[in-house]
């Protein structure tokens, strides 16, 4: 009888398990025309940035200074890796594959140490929950590295600024971006550089 309860345990276990193993993680489908990025290229702490993202251009009416319009930060590598993004609902982890949803993407990486990276990651993980700041529409602009609200862009520059990194190209006041830290920024700047770019 004992054994046969430690089987059914073992029974249960498994099950759960395997649900767990194959729940999806969360895919955003950001309304975009979809694009074909290689996102197995993908290394933790990359920043992927993204234009495109329909969702969010409602919500916001399209005031996106420059080309790019969404940043996220890599969580983990590869095709089935997952992202943490400040979106309008507030910070949180998606599904890596959310990117190809958009118009056009780009993958970056910081040319810095995997510790600088792994502290990064672990920065915005911390801020999972946190809520949108919709501070960078208003001039003269803004970011920050503490605070309680996070837009995309200033969430992945915060994790590296506070870790020695600043990947802003414009770190102070500039005509387009302001005092803020756009996508397009973290792309320019010169501790970036591009892995591949979706066409
Ligand atoms: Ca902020
Ligand atoms: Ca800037």
């Amino acid at each position: 009888m004992k054994s046969l309860k430690l089987v059914q345990l073992a029974v249960v276990v498994c099950v759960a398990l395997f649900i767990s193993i194959d729940m999806p993680a969360l895919v955003e489908n950001y309304q975009g025309d979809g694009n074909r990025l290689n996102i197995s290229l993908v290394q933790k702490g990359d920043v992927i940035i993204m234009k495109g993202c329909k969702k969010m251009a409602d919500l916001i009416g399209g005031l996106f200074p420059g080309y790019w319009h969404h940043a996220a930060i890599a969580e983990s590598a590869g095709y089935y890796g997952t992202m943490i993004e400040a979106w309008t609902n507030g910070v949180r982890r998606l599904d890596t594959r959310s990117t190809l949803t958009v118009d056009e993407a780009t993958i970056e990486r910081v040319n810095t140490s995997s510790t600088v990276k792994n502290n990064a990651v672990n920065f915005a993980i911390g801020k999972i929950g946190k809520a949108y700041d919709y501070g960078w529409l208003l001039w003269p602009g803004t970011k920050s590295t503490s605070g309680s609200n996070w837009y995309c862009s200033e969430l992945v520059w915060a994790g590296y600024k506070v870790n020695g990194v600043d990947i802003d190209a414009n770190p102070g006041y500039h005509w387009l971006f302001w005092n803020n830290v756009a996508p397009g920024e973290l792309a320019d700047d010169g501790n970036t550089y591009q892995i591949t770019r979706s066409n």
